[in-house]
């Protein structure tokens, strides 16, 4: 695995760069659409190459673990054969997934204990057992057991999660250093800063982090409902620590705006359920704002979803219609919404990468987040 940087942006810190993997090329600034389930939620495998086409994308060692299990993806000959995607996969370790699981897990130095969302069942998840899990589940890049805190947090309980995942991240480096790849490519792993909203733990996870001297770096524990200025804050801080020649992976984020401003301060990788998820609420995303389709005012618009056109569904079909499927429940109306959403965050990102290296990246961003902060 190799990862190239191409451009840093004179004006900013957005950079450009090339990460060469065994399943292909990932060009950065990049977005992973998220495939919790070993499914980017209603889009099919073909849909994804042909009309999104997107380098990588991402899957949950949590759910992926819980179903379909280790053992059937083993027998597959790992997750990309299993759902028939042949690029780039990153895998989180489920060090966020259990998190959300409040009540129904305990965290002690061993590492996670807890109920199964699917049959109640009870699991534990340690450093050791989540390297061997993303081993058996076969991603490109695979992601430290971490605990991401949640917003607010406070100071003293930040700074004792954050040894702990330091700690937890020695046992990952020791036992995936143990565990063979079993599908004949390379996987790397990625260490997790975290923190919290504090400057000096930031600080000195990102050092910490650093100094694992891994292939590349995330951060993780923002978006978790802080100010979006308290997370460019963090993100300015860590990546003034982080080695410049390697990728930086800002996890969960975000908003189009999110991504735009973290860009600039050198962040290289974003994954999101907001594309997807919202899509299957009705709200597609634009270079002009964004769009709530169950709004009245669309009933009778008869233009196209997104006159940009930038996938096939945009010019395909009107407002008005994709209005009457959500009104109506219709699968359609989701599946189209989530093809228009992920073809518009490609866009940006790879829109972002053309400005970088031509070396207009700060003009075009202002003038994008001004005009994508509306409600149309
Ligand atoms: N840790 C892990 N995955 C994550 C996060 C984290 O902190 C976040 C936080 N936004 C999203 N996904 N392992």
């Amino acid at each position: 695995m190799q990862f190239d940087l191409l451009t840093t942006d004179p004006a900013s810190q957005a950079r450009a760069g090339k990460l060469t993997t065994d399943h292909g090329v990932i060009e950065t600034p990049i977005f992973m659409p998220v495939g919790t389930v070993a499914s980017v939620k209603g889009v099919h495998q073909r849909e994804l190459r042909q009309d999104i086409n997107p380098d990588i994308i991402l899957g949950n060692t949590y759910h992926l673990y819980l179903r379909p299990g280790t053992g059937t993806l083993q027998k597959a000959g790992g997750l990309h054969k299993f759902m028939n995607w042949e690029r780039p996969i990153l895998t989180d370790s489920g060090g966020f997934q259990v998190y959300s699981l409040s009540g129904r897990r305990k965290i002690n130095e061993q590492g996670v204990k807890f109920k199964s969302h699917v049959d109640g069942s009870t699991h534990l998840f340690t450093p050791e057992n989540v390297m061997e899990i993303q081993r058996q589940i076969g991603a490109d890049i695979i992601m430290a057991f971490d605990e991401c805190t949640p917003y607010p947090c406070d100071y003293r309980y930040a700074k004792r999660s954050m040894h702990m995942t330091h700690r937890w991240l020695d046992r990952c480096i020791t036992h995936f250093e143990k565990t063979p790849a079993l599908y004949g490519y390379e996987q790397a792993l990625f260490p997790i800063i975290q923190g919290s909203t504090y400057k000096d733990l930031r600080t000195q996870s990102a050092e910490y982090i650093a100094n694992s001297n891994a292939f590349g770096n995330a951060i993780g524990g923002l978006s978790v409902g802080e100010p979006a200025e308290e997370m460019y804050a963090m993100t300015e801080v860590v990546t003034a620590v982080l080695p410049e020649e390697k990728p930086r992976y800002l996890m969960g984020v975000g908003t189009p705006i999110n991504i735009l401003e973290n860009i600039a301060l050198g962040i290289d990788m974003f994954d999101c359920v907001m594309p997807t998820r919202n899509a299957r609420n009705g709200m597609l995303f634009t270079a002009h704002g964004t769009i709530n389709i169950k709004n009245l005012k669309w009933a009778e618009d008869f233009s196209p979803i997104d006159e940009m056109g930038i996938t096939w569904v945009d010019t395909e079909y009107s407002k008005a219609y994709l209005r009457h499927l959500f009104k109506c429940h219709e699968l359609l109306g989701m599946q189209i919404a989530t093809i228009h959403n992920l073809g518009f965050y490609m866009w940006l990102v790879r829109e972002a990468r053309t400005q970088i290296l031509a070396g207009t990246f700060v003009t075009w961003k202002e003038m994008m987040v001004k005009q994508m902060d509306k409600r149309l």
